[in-house]
């Protein structure tokens, strides 16, 4: 029987594949800024830049098979679960090849095909999709395990205790992953939230751990260790995942100095940035040289500039589609 630091020890080659992927998810949200920046995309999108070894590090733990449920911030959730750029960029600029064929955009992008349930512009509106997938999942009896991200901001909705106490008296494997970026909007979490994070899953028994959201190993040994105790029938956990988005609540919100401080910003950019911390260890491992990182982020910039490409050149829907999957 391996122990949980066997089990969740990071080697070389997941090492360079979570710098990957968390790479290409900065690319992508650099360019979905740009998007909005030169009017090519309509509305607008919150970015996930500073946030990638929260999702890569979850999503690295799972199974294909497995589910998760997004947020209002999901383009990492998405990437980190296996989805295409390419239809990821599709559905930002309402073309026919994007995920929801061109009519969810940013916010609603679902990839079933990896396990992706959905993102969701309901604050905690996917809690309870989540927990219902576990239900399944204990049914089914195939061992799946769903993951339900979301920021903090979600823990003042009723919803999310409504589900916790069910997950907790029924031992559904579920992980409830809360991303703390400090804000909600433009509103300091304390100013929001009442008492200890933690206290909150624990009042229903729920196995409650608090881990840097910077550190993509860290998150890894945390997910993998919550993940199969929850596939092993060991029931719900609960992740604060602190963190920080380097951008605005939203690509618009570009003046923060009212609720932020430039300061704040700069520290995390320049102290607690996860592909320099997992850089600097990977190199100070001696499992990779600063060329091999470059060549990694030259590769995955060149399936961001094709898969940007592929969305620019893609078509419209019919208009004569415009009822077609619309439930409400
Ligand atoms: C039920 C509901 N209330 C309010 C909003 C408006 N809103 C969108 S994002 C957001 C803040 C979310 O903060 P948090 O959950 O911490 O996630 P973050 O944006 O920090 O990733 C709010 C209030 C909403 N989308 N849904």
């Amino acid at each position: 029987m391996s122990t949980t630091a066997e089990r969740s020890a990071v080697g070389a080659e997941l090492a360079l594949e979570m710098y990957r992927r968390m790479t290409l998810i900065r690319l992508f949200e650099e360019q979905a800024n740009e998007l909005y920046r030169t009017a090519k995309m309509p509305g607008l999108t919150h970015l996930y830049i500073g946030e990638e070894a929260v999702a890569v590090g979850v999503c690295s733990a799972l199974r294909r098979d497995d589910w998760i449920t997004s947020t209002h911030r999901g383009h990492g959730h998405c990437l980190a679960k296996g989805a295409e750029p390419g239809r990821m960029f599709a559905e930002l600029l309402g073309k026919e090849a994007g995920y929801c064929r061109g009519k969810g955009g940013s916010m609603h992008i679902a990839d079933h095909e990896n396990g992706n349930l959905g993102a969701n512009a309901i604050v905690g509106g996917s809690a309870g999709i989540a927990t219902g997938a576990a239900f399944t999942a204990k049914r089914r009896g195939r061992g799946q395990v769903a993951v339900c991200f979301f920021g903090e901001g979600a823990l003042g909705q009723g919803l999310v205790y409504e589900v916790m106490n069910m997950a907790a008296l029924w031992a559904l494997p579920v992980v409830y992953v809360c991303e703390n970026n400090l804000y909600n909007e433009y509103t300091h979490y304390l100013e929001a939230t009442a008492g200890e994070l933690l206290a909150r899953p624990r009042a229903f028994g729920i196995e409650a751990r608090e881990v840097d959201g910077q550190d993509v190993r860290a998150v890894y040994a945390e997910a993998s260790d919550l993940v199969e105790r929850a596939r092993a029938g060991g029931g719900p956990a609960f992740i604060v995942a602190n963190t920080y988005r380097y951008h605005g609540h939203h690509v618009g919100d570009v003046d923060r100095a009212y609720y932020r401080a430039k300061e704040e910003e700069e520290l995390w950019r320049s102290e607690r940035d996860p592909l320099a911390l997992l850089g600097t260890w990977l190199e100070a491992q001696q499992l990779a040289a600063a060329a091999d990182l470059r060549r990694l982020e030259d590769d995955a910039r060149g399936e961001i500039e094709r898969a940007l490409a592929f969305a620019l050149d893609a078509s419209f829907p019919d208009p004569s589609q415009v009822t077609e999957d619309v439930f409400a």
